[in-house]
């Protein structure tokens, strides 16, 4: 599409179409031809192209289009716990739900960006979502696709004058990868980690990027705001910056838990990596009436520059 940003016509930047089950679907561009798509089952973008039209996303060949089962790729949003057990699915029951378009959403800070292609998404709990999580909340989820082709996500999540709650929250990012064993994390070193591989214990992180030989399964404590995923095939680093998400959760099932997994390929963790933007390790607790937001924003660069040189002050695009 040759439109310049000059005349690029941002009603036709946001498009809704159908889903696999008949769910709504909206389809976010950018002038340069990059995109994003994003179900209304479950909040969760399922897609993100750069202009070339190359996937930045994983999404299993066995991922189950079936709900309430969350898609196995892009980023379920999982709220409003991640990684416990008890009454709640695992990852929350956000993922499993049929969102709305907000129509009207309240107006986003000052800092935050005006990307013209987005979509502004909203869930409230019905009376039987009630029954098993008694609080009233609204979650706004905007999803915006920046001129540059970088992908930002902003929750607010709000107490609706309830009993105060608390809640854990992730991006449960998988992000398309060439190679694991050619990955490397950056952003992450001599951190402290709860490893889910043993019983939630605290470790601390060694010196130097994290590499992947084996499973890993982990929630990274007190993290900077920018990360880095660099793949080395590819030449091709994510940047991801997060405000409001302390927590970092880095996951491969490597092959023996692939093989474990219905909807995910044998030999798929080859090409996958989760990099969660999270708020794990200490829940969030929201008054009547108070508000809470965690953003992420995504973008690509080339493997060239080396850490040093992202642009870690730059202001996040939201
Ligand atoms: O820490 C990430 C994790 O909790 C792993 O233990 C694994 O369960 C992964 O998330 C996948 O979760 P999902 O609910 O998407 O199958």
């Amino acid at each position: 599409m040759g439109h310049s940003a000059a005349v690029w016509d941002y009603r036709a930047a946001t498009e809704i179409t159908k889903d696999w089950n008949g769910v709504d679907k909206i389809v976010l561009r950018s002038p340069r031809g990059a995109s994003a798509r994003v179900s209304l089952h479950g909040g969760q973008v399922t897609s993100w192209r750069n202009e070339q039209g190359e996937e930045l996303l994983f999404t299993s060949s066995k991922a189950i289009f079936k709900p309430p089962k969350a898609v196995r790729g892009g980023i379920p949003i999982c709220f409003p716990q991640f990684g416990n057990c008890g009454s709640l699915e695992q990852h929350g029951f956000a993922r499993n739900k049929i969102w709305t378009i907000d129509e009207n959403p309240p107006p986003l800070g000052p800092n935050d960006s005006h990307a013209k292609s987005f979509i502004d998404l909203l869930l409230k709990p019905s009376e039987e979502d009630l029954k098993c999580w008694p609080h009233s909340f609204e979650f706004r989820l905007r999803v915006s696709l920046a001129a540059d082709g970088s992908l930002a996500l902003i929750s607010r999540i709000r107490n609706v004058n309830g009993k105060p709650f608390s809640f854990s929250f992730a991006y449960h990012t998988y992000l398309s990868v060439s190679d694991i064993s050619e990955v490397r994390i950056e952003g992450l070193e001599t951190l402290d980690y709860l490893d889910n591989l043993c019983q939630k214990e605290r470790f601390t992180e060694q010196g130097d990027a994290i590499t992947f030989e084996s499973e890993v399964d982990r929630v990274y404590l007190s993290t900077p705001n920018v990360v880095a995923v660099l793949d080395h095939e590819r030449k091709r680093t994510y940047v991801i910056r997060k405000d409001g998400l302390p927590d970092v959760v880095v996951w491969n099932p490597w092959e023996k838990k692939s093989k474990s997994m219905v909807d995910f390929g044998d030999d798929e963790y080859k090409q996958m990596l989760c990099v969660d933007g999270a708020v794990i390790e200490k829940p969030v607790t929201l008054k009547p009436g108070e508000e809470w937001t965690g953003r992420v924003e995504l973008s690509v660069v080339a493997s060239t520059l080396c850490s040093e040189q992202f642009d870690v002050q730059r202001g996040m695009g939201f």
